[in-house]
């Protein structure tokens, strides 16, 4: 069994949309091993997104994954990390396929609704991140 990170991010929860997210990983076979809501400090926003430091983006991105609550998940399949990433659609929910949580429910490439680790050694610092006592 794989596990990777998922985020709820602050566009979903703001609109409720908690329940039906997770009813998406559980429907495609995942398990919610552990979760929790929390807001973040734009600091702790940087730091997470630190790969992306380079990018026209970055401070928009800290900024709007600082600006409300966020359900942060360790959710656990056989191939999670990719099945999660199939599951979460592309970046841009414009160009997400049918059936993804990123078609259903984001907005915009930067409201996207969810976000998912890219790689064993992403999800391993990701949970860590979020998950370490
Ligand atoms: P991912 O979330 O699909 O892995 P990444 O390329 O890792 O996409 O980008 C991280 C997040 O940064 C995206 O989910 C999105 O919210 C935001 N982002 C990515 N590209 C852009 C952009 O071109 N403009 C604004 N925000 C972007
Ligand atoms: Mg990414």
């Amino acid at each position: 069994m794989e596990q990777t990170l998922s985020i709820i991010k602050p566009d979903a929860v703001e609109r409720h949309l908690e329940d039906e997210i997770k009813q998406m990983f559980l429907e495609k076979g995942f398990k919610i091993v552990k979760e929790k809501k929390i807001q973040i400090e734009k600091t702790e926003a940087e730091l997470f997104y630190q790969v992306h430091q380079t990018k026209p983006f970055y401070n928009d991105l800290c900024t709007y994954l600082s600006s409300g609550p966020i359900v942060v998940m360790i959710i656990e399949k056989e191939n999670a990390i990719k099945e999660n990433r199939n599951l979460m659609g592309a970046t841009n929910p414009k160009d997400a396929e049918e059936g993804t949580i990123r078609k259903k429910y984001g907005i915009s490439i930067d409201k996207n609704s969810v976000h998912g680790s890219d790689s064993v050694e992403n999800a391993k610092k990701e949970i860590d991140f979020f998950f370490k006592d």
